[in-house]
């Protein structure tokens, strides 16, 4: 039974039934008791299962297929994603986006160093010429596989040091103080270079995704900017939009 393979509602807490599946589910995928591709049971069987209403369980379904975590196929059901959905909506790091999906994240360093920001720099996180900045270029890999490469630059401010970046940049800024709360996201289609094809283990000219992230702390200064050049057979980027009310 699907009820027993994912273990049940927690029943014992106050959360709405919902998101009692939606935790389960979670944590299913997390542990890999559910992989990728793997079938959910139809709608009707979870609710007699768990014994929920349809409605509920529909809840539970939409929000993981609009957090990337499960996909539905037009008469086929619901689907564990198998390539990384990622949620244009959501402000969330490298390291969360694989630990979610029950992925083992790990970085590989090109380089990591201080130095004085760039002209260009200089304008897209609004600091005075001269001021400090890190550097941080990265393979990023799940469980192993290359899945994107990315080109950090961060405000000096930001940080202690270079050094103080281990696998996720995030968490660092994080345990400054300085994570940062909004985003403008920029996203083109590219063609990877001989060098980066290299570095992602991919034939040179296969099909790949620049994003440009510029995000901000909460006071509206700029910390961060990215460029994540992600391998474009492993990701499909989601977002959910709404009418104009
Ligand atoms: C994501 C962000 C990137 C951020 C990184 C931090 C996108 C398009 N980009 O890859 O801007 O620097 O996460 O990840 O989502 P980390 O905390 O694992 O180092």
């Amino acid at each position: 039974m699907f009820s027993e393979r994912i273990g049940g509602l927690a029943g014992d807490d106050h959360a709405p039934l919902y998101k009692q599946l939606q935790r389960a589910l979670r944590e299913a995928i997390q542990k890999k008791v559910l992989g990728p591709d793997d079938a959910l049971p139809a709608e009707r069987d979870m609710a007699e299962e768990f014994n929920i209403s349809r409605i509920t369980v529909r809840k539970a379904l939409d929000g993981l297929v609009s957090e990337g975590l499960l996909t539905r196929r037009q008469g086929a059901g619901t689907f564990v994603a198998a390539r990384v959905e990622k949620s244009f909506s959501k402000l969330t790091s490298f390291t969360e986006d694989m630990i979610s999906r029950g992925r083992v994240p790990r970085s590989e360093w090109i380089s990591k160093a201080m130095g004085a920001v760039t002209p260009e720099e200089s304008l897209t996180l609004g600091l005075s010429p001269g001021t400090p900045v890190f550097r941080f270029a990265r393979i990023r890999y799940a469980d192993g596989a290359p899945m994107a490469l990315e080109y950090s630059t961060v405000a000096g401010f930001a940080l202690p040091s270079a050094e103080v970046v281990g696998v996720s940049l995030y968490e660092a800024l994080e345990a400054t103080g300085h994570r940062p709360a909004r985003a403008l996201q920029r996203l083109r289609a590219v063609l990877f270079t001989a060098e980066q094809a290299e570095l992602l283990g991919v034939p040179v000219k296969d099909a790949g995704l620049l994003i440009e992230r510029r995000s901000f702390l909460p006071d509206g200064r700029a910390v961060e900017v990215t460029q994540s050049y992600y391998r474009g057979d492993a990701y499909d980027f989601v977002a959910e939009l709404n009418a104009l009310s």
